[in-house]
């Protein structure tokens, strides 16, 4: 047994089984400061599902990090809290109790919608940490007690001469890395124009979400000649091998996201290639424990990993960070502030401090969401029994 699974288990005996007798489904509406836009599309508003979880003796939250509509991957909003109620709850109601850590395991017979069951793993979690009283950095293996933040750059509805107001802002807030949206018509001009305003030296890398295919070469040997850090995810979800050819073609390292989604997917992605570095969402890969795994994976194969962002609010967030606290966490992520995406978050903010998130230290998440603020940006809210 490797240190790793020795350490999942002592993790995994520390939880008591519980029932669970409530899930609150609370969708919120909270506006985002600036648009967002990717190639799959412009966010404005960030709606999002929170979980409340109820245990004997404690409440725990989860956050649902899909998009609300497909666009991103292939779950949304919607179909997360209609999988949810229909057949994740009744699954957990035909058992007698519960842990986070049997949640994946009892789960397995329904296929995919990771986000989904990725966010009431982690409200379990939560709730079940908060019994225990131990922190969820602490609990998954965090070795920092800060991390260090990059800042994702959508595409601006300015051009060139806003994007680069933009990299201005953020470097002054102290960002220690930046990532610049791409799609076809928007790469090779924004990211030379990047390069050569602010130096060789800022660290600077792309995500293409998906948006082109294998004719689309010639962009991607002109970015190889930026000095970018990596270029994430240049292809659709499936195209591993179409990742594997561009990767020996190109100096800069490829790194996957959308492709990722557990662990053994990882580690057949790179073997065949196809990513040498690997950016891990809990959401996108089922859960915080299988993204430990995702991590370990990556660790035994001399893969560095670094910690995505879905716009997550404080909850989700402070999920990320205890993440982004475990050793082979080695770039810094997008972990960025509240305050980069909204004027006032649902729990107390993030705040970058030197280019760094402090790791929440309380029991659970550690953190708490405002109930004041919370029923401000509820767009719907229901209780359902389990
Ligand atoms: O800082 O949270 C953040 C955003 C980082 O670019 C980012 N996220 O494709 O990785 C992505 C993108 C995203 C955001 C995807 C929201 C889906 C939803």
């Amino acid at each position: 047994m490797s240190r790793y699974d020795e350490a999942a288990r002592a993790a995994a005996e520390a939880l008591v089984p519980t029932v669970i007798e409530s899930v609150e489904f609370r969708k919120v509406a909270l506006p985002l400061r600036s648009p967002f836009r990717t190639s799959f599309g412009t966010q404005h508003v960030r709606e999002v599902l929170l979980l409340k979880v109820t245990i004997p003796g404690a409440e725990g939250w989860g956050e649902v990090v899909t998009t609300a509509a497909p666009v991103y991957s292939s779950e949304y909003t919607d179909g997360a809290a209609h999988v949810l109620e229909h057949h994740v709850l009744p699954r957990i109601g035909a058992v007698e109790t519960v842990t986070a850590h049997g949640l994946a395991e009892l789960l397995r017979p329904l296929r995919g919608h990771r986000m989904a069951k990725a966010a009431l793993e982690l409200a379990l979690l939560d709730a079940q940490l908060r019994v225990a009283g131990e922190s969820l950095a602490t609990h998954l293996g965090a070795v920092r007690d800060r991390v260090p933040c990059g800042v994702s750059i959508g595409i601006p509805a300015g051009g060139i001469p806003q994007l680069e107001e933009q990299v201005r802002a953020y470097l002054e807030d102290g960002y220690l890395r930046i990532k610049l949206k791409i799609e076809p018509g928007f790469d090779v001009a924004p990211v030379t124009a990047v390069r050569e305003t602010f130096g060789r030296d800022l660290p600077l890398q792309v995500d293409a979400n998906s948006a082109y295919t294998l004719d689309d070469l010639a962009v991607f040997d002109a970015l190889d000649e930026l000095g970018l850090g990596l270029i994430e995810q240049p292809f659709g979800e499936e195209r591993i091998l179409d990742h594997a050819r561009l990767a020996e073609r190109l100096d800069t390292p490829i790194c996957l996201d959308e492709s990722i989604l557990d662990a053994a997917g990882a580690i057949d992605a790179i073997e065949l290639g196809a990513t040498s570095i690997v950016n891990v969402k809990a959401g996108r890969v089922g859960g915080y424990l299988e993204a430990v795994r995702v991590h370990d994976a990556c660790a035994a194969h001399d893969v560095p990993v670094w910690c995505g962002g879905m716009l997550e609010t404080g909850i989700g967030r402070a999920a990320n960070v205890a993440l982004a606290a475990l050793p082979n966490f080695q770039l810094p992520g997008d972990t960025s502030a509240s305050t980069r995406y909204f004027a006032e978050d649902v729990t107390e903010p993030f705040v970058l401090e030197d280019g760094h998130l402090a790791v929440p230290t309380g029991p659970g998440i550690g953190r708490e969401p405002d109930p004041r603020f919370l029923e401000q940006i509820t767009v719907d809210v229901r209780t359902l029994t389990v």
